[in-house]
């Protein structure tokens, strides 16, 4: 341990907080990808999303993804080492085999978490604006048939897995669903809308009632968050 660390923990002890050395010396080692930060409380979406599972989420699983991701990149350096993770996930073919499925599976789980938590959050507090509201309306009919679809889409994916409204690269809207931590992106959409239908979401609120997460879900949909990323994808 170089002095000035070692300054800054005894700095730390000093000032009463030792009981967190072991989690600042941890965040402070490690390389590469970071968990972001949820940007509101873990119980800011109850009743809908219940606290425990938001950090069970967030700070267990998501953690884990970003941890496994880091140590196969550490085990196989090279030019990608300094790649973000759209570019890992988009270029998942130029990658060395063996880096290959330990990419897509925790770099997908990365990428799709990292956007999750921001496509949510409390519930009832957003609108979809007009001009995407309009969009959807005209691609799928209504907004009750946009929802349908989307709903079906997460409540029929077998196993774990995610379900999206994306942008294509034609520039149609369009509901899809991917399997394990597969991402749109490995199909060259955009993705705008998630939900995770992995039963971590889920199972200590809804157990195997998915179709009740499934209809609580819009409850806590950022809209505004929806509506940026599509007038970006479409800039
Ligand atoms: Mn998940």
């Amino acid at each position: 341990m170089d002095i000035q660390r070692r300054t800054f923990l005894q700095t730390l002890a000093a000032l009463g907080v030792a009981t967190i050395l072991p989690s600042v010396a941890e965040a402070a080692a490690a390389p590469g990808f970071t968990v972001p930060d949820l940007g509101y409380g873990y119980n800011s979406l109850e009743p809908v999303i219940d606290t425990l599972t938001m950090q069970i989420h967030h700070d267990k699983h998501h953690a884990a993804y970003v941890k496994n991701l880091n140590d196969a990149l550490a085990k196989t350096p090279g030019p990608w080492s300094n790649w973000t993770v759209e570019q890992l996930l988009q270029g998942l073919s130029e990658l060395p085999m063996p880096l290959q499925l330990p990419v897509r599976n925790n770099g997908g789980g990365h990428y799709n978490h990292s956007l999750f938590w921001k496509l949510i959050g409390p519930p009832n507090t957003t609108n979809v604006a007009s001009d995407l509201k309009g969009a959807i309306e005209d691609t799928f009919g209504s907004w009750q048939k946009f929802q349908d679809k989307f709903s079906e889409a997460a409540v029929t994916r077998f196993g774990s897995g995610w379900a999206w409204l994306v942008l294509e690269k034609s520039g149609s809207l369009a509901v899809t669903s991917t399997p394990n931590q597969d991402t749109p992106l490995l199909q060259g959409h955009t993705p705008l809308l998630g939900i995770d239908v992995w039963e971590h979401a889920y199972y200590l609120k809804y157990k195997n009632m998915r179709k009740d997460y499934v209809d609580q879900f819009w409850k806590v949909v950022n809209w505004e968050e929806v509506g940026r990323r599509w007038r970006e994808a479409r800039a």
